[in-house]
């Protein structure tokens, strides 16, 4: 169930992986359960077709994925002339990878990149990008990759592949939960991936720390009815008062973003000299990454984000 260009595109990626030996696949910034997974399967794709594949993130993996296959081999940094081929999973371009700006981009180096996307109105690096907005993650994208390369589906890669299915739809919960979707994790289950595991990783197992900064969060809720919004807003204070991380606000947006009849939800925190929007909407009429955009940010149609700087 893809489009006809995008199994053209993906079987020219075939050809191109064909005449390469050495592959690198980054991933954005702040890598998530998409961006891990999608990267961690395509390293066992890669070297199921015989090649040399490494996977590198700018920052550190969230230790709620270690569990993955070949988690402990996502290398923090690489040398670019080993690789004569780059992999951009889950973003469209260099820029959010952390690595370089776009337009810093060497052009004698890599021989061939190639961008795997699936966010809402993305402005593309050069190079073969194959994306599609409709898909729910880039898991399902590299899922789609195994199959139409006629590779078997084994049980740590069906594990990497549901990890980015399952985040990225928020537990099979969000608008993007297809029901070729259902399929494609129907597939993923028989080839042994292990979703209750999946599950008791990545969305159990909550610290005291991060149920009072949840807490706290919940407490600061500003309602906006006649504009339809909610929003909360986290200072490094809050962080700290909590015993807390940044890391253990993931989720709490889209328990906020469930009250009845909000247009969008909003949770700032602060991150140094600025803050980091957060927006999500449950409205079939509304689409955040426009509104994120009036900040300079972008993401997809029901969840988004930008910064705000600070000016003093
Ligand atoms: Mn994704």
């Amino acid at each position: 169930m893809i489009s006809t260009d995008l199994k053209i595109k993906i079987q020219t990626f075939r050809a191109q992986v064909a005449v390469a030996t050495k592959i690198l696949i980054v991933t954005h910034f702040k890598p998530d359960g998409d961006a891990i997974g999608s990267a961690l399967a395509l390293r066992i794709l890669l070297k199921e077709m015989g090649k040399e594949a490494e996977v590198a993130t700018i920052d550190t993996p969230p230790d709620a994925f270690s569990f993955l296959p070949y988690f402990l081999k996502i290398k923090r940094d690489y040398r670019p002339e080993h690789f004569d081929m780059v992999v951009i999973a889950d973003c469209g371009g260099w820029s959010r990878t952390g690595w370089f700006d776009d337009d810093e981009l060497r052009i004698d180096w890599p021989k061939h990149l190639v961008i795997l996307d699936h966010h809402h109105a993305q402005k593309y690096s050069p190079g073969l990008v194959i994306a599609d907005e409709n898909l729910s993650s880039t898991a399902q994208l590299v899922y789609y990759i195994f199959r139409e390369w006629g590779i078997g589906i084994n049980s740590d890669a069906a594990n990497c592949l549901m990890t980015g299915i399952s985040t990225d739809t928020g537990s099979f919960k969000h608008s993007n939960t297809t029901p070729e979707v259902f399929r494609v994790a129907a597939e993923l289950l028989e080839s042994g991936a292990n979703l209750n595991k999946i599950t008791q990783h990545i969305y159990l197992g909550r610290s005291v720390a991060s149920l009072k900064l949840w807490g706290r969060t919940l407490n600061k809720i500003q309602q906006d009815r006649a504009l339809g919004t909610l929003i909360s807003i986290i200072t490094s204070e809050d962080l700290k008062e909590c015993g807390a991380t940044l890391e253990d606000l993931e989720g709490v947006i889209d328990l906020m973003n469930t009250v009845p009849d909000t247009k969008a939800t909003f949770l700032l925190s602060e991150r140094g000299d600025k803050f980091k929007g957060s927006v999500r909407t449950n409205d079939p009429d509304v689409d955040v990454s426009k509104l994120a955009a009036i900040f300079g940010g972008g993401g997809h149609i029901k969840a988004a984000g930008f910064n705000v700087l600070l000016d003093e």
